[in-house]
């Protein structure tokens, strides 16, 4: 199994599990991640995901050996991005929260970055391994780099490709936090497991709304905000946390539409 799947109230863990190679991806890797994400998408009880990896690393990139050039010449690049793009597109699109829990080296790192809130080990590092191997950085890593650390540090990352240790990276804003080691999967659980409980739709509509605010203007963001405003002043959840909030008690979300 490339991909582990254990089942907690309210939430699924993924763990990338080819540990003899840093969970390395391959197509069996990716095809399992992705039947697991439409699983979890199809259970109407599952209303978070916690991507993680098994042993040492976190992921290592793509499998090398699978993409060597061959005497039979280069190897199909565009379709091994094609499925990089697709798992890349679910995971921003999917309408939960997505935590990573970085145990490890992420070497790509972009799956990572993917993800919605990112904690890592203390003593895990990222690196934009690419350019050591004549490569840009892909699974959006030239869109997200920029971005989230600003175009000097994104340069240096992908152009140097040196290893950054997680407590920079949340110094950075790479990352959401560093964790002790012997704490973080404590701290995963206990962030998915809060978010499972949360208004999901909410949150499946602010993650749309700021992606599409990295490409609209602001009179076409505050009509998407009217828009998805009103998408979820229809939904139970609202009703239920203004209910909560006015009767002075928690709030009990179902997370439906
Ligand atoms: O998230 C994303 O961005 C996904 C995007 C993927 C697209 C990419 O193409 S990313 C670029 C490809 N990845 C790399 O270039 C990283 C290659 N790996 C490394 O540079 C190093 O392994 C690390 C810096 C990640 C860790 O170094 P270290 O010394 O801790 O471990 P190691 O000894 O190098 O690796 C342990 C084993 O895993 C080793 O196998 P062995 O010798 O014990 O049999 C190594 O060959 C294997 N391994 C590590 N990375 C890969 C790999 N095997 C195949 N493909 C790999 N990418």
């Amino acid at each position: 199994m490339t991909v582990l799947v254990e089942k907690h109230p309210g939430y699924r863990q993924l763990s990338l599990n080819r540990p003899d190679r840093l969970n390395a991806l391959n197509t069996e890797m990716f095809h399992a991640l992705m039947a697991a994400l439409a699983e979890a998408e199809a259970d109407r009880e599952c209303r978070a995901i916690l991507l993680t990896g098994a042993g040492r690393g976190f992921c290592a990139g793509q499998d090398l050996a699978d993409v060597a050039v061959k005497d039979d010449g280069p190897p199909d690049l565009k379709a091994v991005l094609e499925r990089y793009n697709a798992l890349v597109r679910k995971l921003r699109s999917i309408e939960m929260p997505v935590v990573c829990a970085v145990n490890g080296v992420a070497a790509g790192a972009n799956l990572a970055l993917t993800c919605d809130i990112v904690l890592a080990a203390r003593s895990a590092s990222f690196i934009q391994a690419f350019s050591r191997i004549g490569l840009i950085p892909d699974c959006g890593g030239t869109w997200f780099l920029p971005r989230l650390v600003g175009a000097a540090r994104a340069r240096a990352l992908a152009i140097l490709a040196e290893p950054l240790p997680a407590e920079r990276a949340a110094e950075w804003g790479l990352i959401w936090q560093a964790v002790d080691d012997d704490k973080l999967m404590e701290a995963a659980h206990a962030l998915t497991a809060r978010l499972a409980k949360q208004a999901t739709v909410g949150i499946a509509l602010t993650k749309r709304a700021l992606d599409a605010a990295e490409t609209n203007d602001l009179d076409a963001q505050l009509d998407l905000e009217r828009d998805l405003q009103d998408e979820l002043g229809h939904t139970p959840d609202y009703a239920e946390g203004v209910r909560a909030f006015i009767e002075k008690r928690p709030a009990n979300f179902t997370g439906r539409r």
